[in-house]
């Protein structure tokens, strides 16, 4: 009796024979013209200590298979793999234990790349990168600096979301329904000293561009939504003479700026609002109505921006004692301040509609505010003057032009995105290369003195105070400014997580470079990322981030794309048995470890892409894999107990075998990796049938199974004889010959008598053959006024109708 499939000896033993033949290292090949290079990208794992999650190599095996198939039709391949490694736990760890951030990271890493390892994926590891080495955020340092030069990073003092549990500020795009979108932690706003980057400048090309890629529509709808733009209007309101609390209005003409994207309303406004935090609040505030004001501000302060704009929330406001007149009738309206207004967006003020507006009309019930309708049910305007009877389109660009005549507004386009809050307040992350002097002020660190390291500190406690704990090493913290000479202070904050990730897959392109971060024609050789795969939640964090550093890189003529990412999958979450998601605190994770002792690494590659399309949520089922364990079986019991050799020509099995390697090719090459699969089943269960298998269908079989199964596909081939590498072999060429399905003559009859006769392709079903002769007009003769009460259907030969 044959030995079974041994993953244990097998699995180990290629691995090691291909890392010592270096055999998945690329190098810059001109001989591979641009439409046969392929740069497959895989999103890096942050190294936690809780080792990889079976979320993880569900798109590794995905992408790996796509690159072996790549490889194999004739394509350069680059696909790399590193680490994501800055980043809160090993902080926490680290404040918990004593234990220095980067000994706990080296450790983390090297039990991720051992797991990784264990799958026999495709990478070349001589490229590896950890986003925590110097030699790498030397480069993260490099970038922070140029986008200094070019005034995209700036300092600001300013409200920014601060989360209580991890003692730093966190940009808006980290929180998540009103908590910290990594801890879940209570967000609130703290005044701080930032550093920002300006994102913002670069927002009508992050919209545009979007265009040009190759993403899920709902990630790019995601982003557009993100970026949000809107077109409108800002109008000037003037303040009423009386209601302005100490200025007497003589002297200057105070104005209240509103941004709208209705100005076909504006004679419908019936109140204004103008944010907590708005400038000219104290202003417009009347003496009796301060008080009240005053307290109403204060509550406010301590919500979140989400909290404040929530459409179901019920809103607040208080009158301010003030009023505005509306330019276009002269009405004069009350000014409220309301939280649901948020300073941060257009100008912070508000004309509001309640007619046509939800959030106004719940308002202005709830205050008894009158509602003044603009638009009927003909969509014709009312109530507005000479504009009476056109559309909102007619009215909007009408009155906007009116206004900008008369100098009361003018068109305006707003953004919902907010620049990038980069700095944290924590230490384990990228030092920000910037030194405080007392005369010259902000000044760069030089070039030639990055990277810029961390220094060694026994305490990794946050402050608190909204200082990083590098602020307590004098040592680090005094320098001598690079510009005067004299006595100058380090920056202390560090960089966000996002900003080792907005920019690796451009190391991986020339990982050891000392003097640029890659070389020139070394990224015009791969750039762009021709397939990133990685999951979804990165919608508007990373994946914003990424595009923005590219542009600006783009902008300094380091790439020459304006894109990074060309096409993006997304892979779908892998939830456990019981249909939830995989946590500790459910007892319900899978340890991939576990799995491969188990099952084997090539088990646990098909497994995932068999439980179903790559893009859905699917549950772990311990059966499932159970299943194709036993498919690897088979098809390792075929290759030792068939006689393989020279057979007679068996057209039936060439037949599956044609069909196989075209429908596998076109299932990768389309990312269907489970009815690519099906399909080697299909032929596994036909070739067990046969005592004879042809050597070159053998050998053809397993060049379509490498990919797939890359350990057993290595093992058989090479007891086939074969002294080189199947992930060597070129992808077979399918004969178009096998391909052309049979005819066969289905007859139709009409109770009992043949009434046609027509060709049609071999095994159609029962429903394609009853639409055939429903089709056929001879057979529709015998029917017209009848009723068909019965059809006799013989699959390849008949179908007879039966009729009243
Ligand atoms: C009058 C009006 C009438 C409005 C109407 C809407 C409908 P988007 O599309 O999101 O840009 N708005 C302006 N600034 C605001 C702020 N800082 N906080 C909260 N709301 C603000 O929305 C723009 C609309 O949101 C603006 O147009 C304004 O209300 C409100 F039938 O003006 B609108
Ligand atoms: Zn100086």
């Amino acid at each position: 009796m044959a030995e079974r499939y041994n993953h244990l000896t097998i699995e180990p033993k290629w691995q090691k024979k291909w890392a010592e033949a270096k055999l998945y290292q690329v190098t810059e090949d001109e001989a591979f013209p641009p439409a046969k290079r392929f740069y497959c990208l895989d999103m890096f794992p942050y190294p936690s200590g809780a080792g990889l999650h079976v979320g993880h190599p569900e798109g590794y095996t995905a992408s790996d298979i796509l690159c072996r198939y790549k490889r194999m039709s004739g394509f350069n391949v680059l696909h790399p793999m590193g680490w994501d490694a800055f980043g809160l736990p090993a902080e926490n760890y680290a404040i918990k234990t004593g234990t220095h951030p980067a000994v706990a990271t080296a450790k983390n890493i090297e039990n991720f790349r051992r797991q990784i390892q264990a799958f026999g994926f495709c990478y070349d590891w001589s490229r590896e990168i950890d986003t925590t080495d110097p030699e790498y955020f030397k480069w993260t340092q490099w970038i922070f600096l140029q986008l200094y030069r070019k005034g995209l990073a700036y300092e600001a003092n300013m409200p920014i979301n601060w989360c209580e549990n991890c003692q730093t500020g966190i940009a808006n795009e980290e929180v998540k329904d009103g908590c910290c979108e990594r801890c879940g932690g209570t967000v609130t706003k703290k005044d701080l000293r930032q550093w920002m980057l300006k994102i913002t400048a670069y927002a009508e090309r992050l919209l545009n561009d979007l265009a040009l890629l190759d993403w899920p529509e709902p990630i790019k709808l995601m982003q557009r939504n993100w970026i949000g733009k809107s077109l409108g209007a800002e109008v000037d309101f003037e303040l009423v003479a009386g209601s302005v609390a100490s200025t007497p209005l003589s002297d200057r003409k105070l104005k209240l700026k509103i941004f709208t994207t209705r100005p076909d309303t504006l004679y419908g406004a019936t109140f204004m609002v103008v944010a907590p935090e708005h400038p000219l609040l104290e202003k417009i505030t009347s003496p009796a109505q301060a008080t009240k004001v005053r307290e109403y501000v204060r509550l406010s302060r301590l919500k979140s921006d989400l909290e404040r704009a929530h459409l179901d929330k019920d809103k607040t406001g208080v009158f301010t004692g003030g009023y505005a007149v509306n330019p276009v009738n002269g009405a004069k309206i009350p000014i409220w301040v309301a939280d649901y207004v948020l300073s941060s967006y257009g100008t912070g003020a508000i004309m509001a509609v309640p007619a046509h507006d939800e959030r106004d009309l719940a308002f202005a019930q709830k205050y008894n505010i009158p509602v003044i309708t603009i638009f009927g049910e003909d969509g014709k305007a009312t109530n507005s003057g000479a504009y009476n009877g056109l559309t909102s389109a007619e009215f909007k660009e009408k009155i906007t032009a009116d206004l900008e005549k008369k100098g009361w507004g003018k068109k305006t386009v707003n953004y919902k995105l907010r620049d990038w809050v980069f700095a944290r307040q924590r230490y384990w992350g990228e030092p920000i290369p910037l030194v405080h002097c007392p005369q010259c002020g902000v000044v760069a660190v030089p070039e030639n003195e990055l990277p810029l390291k961390l220094p060694a500190v026994d305490r990794y406690e946050p402050t608190g105070t909204g200082e990083s704990p590098l602020a307590n090493i004098p040592d680090w913290v005094n320098t001598k400014c690079p510009h005067c000479g004299g006595a100058a202070k380090r920056e202390t904050n560090t960089m966000p997580q996002w900003a080792g990730s907005s920019w690796y897959y451009l190391r991986y392109i020339d990982p050891r470079n000392p003097t640029e971060l890659a070389d020139k024609n070394k990224l015009a050789y791969w750039l762009p990322v021709a397939h990133y795969i990685g999951g979804a939640e990165h919608a508007v964090l990373h994946l914003l981030y990424a595009r923005f550093w590219h542009k600006v890189l783009f902008d300094l003529g380091v790439v020459a794309t304006p894109e990074p990412f060309q096409r993006l999958t997304n892979q779908g979450l892998i939830l456990a048995e019981d249909g939830q998601k995989m946590s500790k605190s459910k007892g319900n994770v899978i340890n991939p470890d576990e799995v491969i002792q188990e099952y084997g690494a090539d088990a646990m590659r098909l497994y995932e892409m068999f439980m179903g399309p790559l893009e859905m949520a699917k549950p772990w089922s311990t059966k499932g894999i159970l299943g194709v364990r036993r498919f690897l079986d088979r098809v390792w019991n075929i290759f030792e107990q068939k006689k393989i050799g020279e057979a007679q020509a068996d057209e039936e099995l060439l037949k599956i075998l044609h069909q196989t390697i075209k429908k596998v090719g076109e299932d990768i090459n389309n990312l269907s990796f489970n009815t690519g699969l099906a399909q080697l089943m299909i032929f596994i269960n036909a070739a067990q049938s046969r005592e004879i298998l042809a050597k070159k269908t053998a050998e053809d079989f397993l060049k379509l199974l490498a990919p797939y199964a890359p350990h057993l596909a290595e093992e058989l081939w090479e007891k086939l004889g074969q002294q080189t590498s199947i992930h060597l072999e070129r992808w077979p060429e399918y004969d178009a010959k096998y391909l052309t399905t049979a005819e066969v003559e289905i007859v139709f009859s009409v109770n009992g008598k043949a009434r046609g006769t027509q060709k049609a392709a071999k095994g159609l079903s029962q429903t394609e053959l009853e639409k055939l002769a429903l089709a056929n007009p001879a057979v529709q003769k015998y029917l017209a006024g009848k009723t068909i009460i019965k059809k006799i259907i013989v699959l390849d030969k008949i179908v007879n109708f039966v009729v009243k």
